[in-house]
């Protein structure tokens, strides 16, 4: 095949491949305002304040007390009118305004909320589906969430585009805290892990994952995670997280790598990055080889190792550029690597959308680079006089882009 048709080919793998985004911070309809969307959510997005902040003098709290409204106001004057916004997540909302058809050119705020509040929230929904080419995404469903929780008890409607993922981080994370909200949910736990403790957390898991169909259960770690050692989050891991995992044949993702909180100042924007170790990665693999992890790590330094690990062990499976390597150099470089030692065997990206709209954007920016990628990885292979097809490239990508989850959610070990 010639080096045209490689580009077109991909081109055309990547405009029918159909999404799944398998870690998002979306809702179904039916959890109402959980579900963010339009203008206002996507100019409040932490991403765009912590750059907010870098462009203002205007203090934290002062900020903090101003609407929505206001503070979308505020970041598009600062980001938007009197900067260029060539961030990453500057750019990902003009790109997401550009493909709903609105024109931003005239830094109007007004036109496009003029445009939003004709907007109907399910038609809304359908159409950012369809223009971002996603076919569904998987949700990150906490059930210590008092927002959340009330629907899943009464009130949920499966909708089979949104997916459940069962996030655990308070159980492993903060047991001193965690422990007397179980109790409240009717667990019979005390804060010594006690057999009897382990047993009834291990009763929370079983039923709300049946609950919420989980696809996987899910938990973001710092980067000073361990395994094995002796402290509550590696007890709860391995005593309880993962034998119900295996028993329902659930992988445990975890995503590696965030420092809560660096600064608070900046609330949910004030997360920070640090470079973790993979042999807690390699441990677990190792020790439990009939239970399924998928990881993904936030440091660029850690994405080389984690491949490696990758190589060494099935029963892991490597997903998505995170958070602060979702950028257009780092997800080239990390694809590279990874389709380099891993060949096609990987999730390539999640969006991590946390306003539905932002799918739109997310996915655009990432085809546009993985694509880059698989094109020079077929040429080289082409020059090896290798023979491929539309076919070999259409399953590659569909794989990346999903069918290898589906398919590692349903092997067995
Ligand atoms: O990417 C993000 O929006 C982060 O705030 C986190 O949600 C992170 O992805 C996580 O799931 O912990
Ligand atoms: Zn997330």
């Amino acid at each position: 095949m010639a080096k045209l048709d490689v580009r077109k080919s991909v081109d055309r793998a990547l405009a029918k491949a159909e999404v799944s985004d398998i870690h998002t911070h979306l809702y179904a309809p039916c959890f109402g305002d959980l579900l963010s969307w339009g203008i206002d959510d996507l100019l409040t997005y932490h991403y765009l304040i912590s750059e907010f902040f870098r462009a203002t003098d205007l203090p934290y709290d002062a900020f903090w007390k101003l609407t929505k409204r206001e503070q979308a106001e505020a970041i598009w004057r600062a980001l938007f009118v009197e900067r260029t916004p060539l961030s990453e997540a500057c750019r990902g909302v003009l790109t997401t305004l550009e493909r709903l058809g609105l024109d931003a050119r005239g830094k109007s705020l007004e036109k496009i909320r003029g445009w939003y509040a004709k907007q109907d929230r399910e038609k809304h929904i359908d159409r950012v589906f369809e223009v971002a080419g996603v076919r569904d995404c998987v949700m990150t469903n906490d059930p210590f969430d008092d927002a959340e929780r009330p629907v899943w008890l009464k009130g949920y409607r499966a909708d089979d585009r949104f997916k459940a993922a069962l996030r655990i981080d308070p159980v492993l994370l903060n047991w001193a805290k965690t422990f007397p909200r179980l109790a409240d949910f009717g667990y019979k736990v005390s804060r010594e892990l006690t057999p009897r403790t382990l047993g009834e957390v291990k009763r929370f898991l079983r039923e709300w994952s049946e609950r919420t169909k989980a696809l996987y259960v899910g938990v973001s770690l710092p980067p000073t995670f361990n395994v094995p050692e002796s402290s509550d989050a590696a007890t709860l891991l391995e005593q309880a997280v993962v034998p119900v995992c295996e028993e329902r044949n659930l992988p445990l993702a975890m995503m590696i790598g965030v420092k809560r909180q660096v600064n608070p100042q900046l609330r949910m924007a004030g997360d920070g990055v640090g470079l973790a170790r993979i042999e807690p990665v390699e441990y677990l693999c190792a020790a439990f080889p009939k239970t399924k992890f998928m990881v993904t790590m936030l440091a660029r330094e850690n994405q080389h190792a984690l491949c490696v690990a990758a190589r060494k062990f099935r029963n892991l499976h490597v997903f998505g550029c995170w958070w602060f390597v979702n950028n257009p150099s780092l997800i080239a470089e990390i694809t590279r690597e990874r389709l380099e030692l891993l060949g096609t065997g990987f999730t390539a990206q999640h969006s991590d959308a946390r306003v539905i709209d932002q799918v739109i954007y997310k996915w655009a920016h990432s085809r546009k680079v993985i694509g880059d990628a698989l094109v020079e990885k077929y040429q080289d292979l082409a020059a090896t006089g290798w023979a491929l097809s539309d076919d070999d490239i259409a399953r590659d990508v569909s794989g990346l882009f999903g069918g290898h989850f589906r398919t590692f959610l349903d092997r067995k070990l």
